[in-house]
């Protein structure tokens, strides 16, 4: 295992101790949640009663192999807490996130959530979001007319593809990888897109995060 991996094993298995006993708790995606999944999976086994609500078709298949219990929206009264990876994060706690293609689902249950837990290694704090591209999902109809207006805001536009064919979510929209260079007013860009016509959502999580745990030279370190 290589120092990244190391430090995200490390970061997520310390989120695992955040979720007590009858908790609620919205499940993120990626490879930092992937570690998160895996020790909550042992956590389970050993008797910790918890109901989680995933925020991607992969982490749902993760949970179920971890034996994690789940719910869906249509049964839960709250979600105590969510704990998600991002892609990066500033020095107020903004993230950028969807690289994964799950930013939708993401928001949705991380938005429901008391308190927001972001796992994420040393590499993914910043100063100022931007250097990732912005993920932006859009609605397939039109999505050619949606790039150009994104485009008008000033940003630039590649429409995500994998294995040479268009990369469709989980919700059956694209998306669109925008580069808008340093983002140093994240809501304002974020509230600018947002209502562009065909625009679902932005890969922008503003004002959501309550902690971030992280590593720093392969120690943990906790930003609130
Ligand atoms: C997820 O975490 C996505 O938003 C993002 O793409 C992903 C990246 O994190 P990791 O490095 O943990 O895979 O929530």
């Amino acid at each position: 295992m290589n120092e990244l991996d190391r430090n995200k094993k490390i970061i997520g298995e310390e989120a695992a101790k955040y979720i007590k006993n009858g908790m609620t708790v919205g499940l993120g995606s990626g490879s930092t949640v992937y570690w998160m999944l895996k020790k909550l999976g042992e956590r389970v086994e050993e008797g910790l009663d918890v109901k989680g609500i995933p925020t991607s078709k992969k982490t749902e298949r993760l949970a179920k192999e971890f034996h994690i219990p789940l719910l869906e929206f249509s049964d839960i009264q709250q979600i105590d807490l969510a704990i998600d990876g991002a892609d990066e994060v500033d020095e107020h706690l903004n993230l950028l996130k969807g690289g994964g293609g799950s930013l939708v689902r993401e928001k949705i249950v991380d938005a429901e959530a008391k308190q927001l837990i972001i796992i994420a290694d040393e590499s993914k704090l910043v100063l100022h979001l931007g250097t990732f591209y912005l993920p932006v999902e859009v609605v397939p109809f039109g999505w050619e007319v949606t790039a150009s207006r994104i485009a008008k805001l000033g940003g630039s536009t590649t429409l995500r593809e994998t294995n040479n064919h268009v990369f469709v979510s989980d919700n059956g929209n694209y998306i669109l990888d925008c580069d808008f260079g340093q983002i140093k007013e994240p809501a304002t860009l974020h509230e600018k897109l947002k209502l562009l016509v065909g625009v679902v959502e932005t890969g922008l999580f503003v004002g959501m995060t309550t902690n971030v745990i992280s590593t720093k030279n392969g120690k943990l370190i906790k930003l609130a």
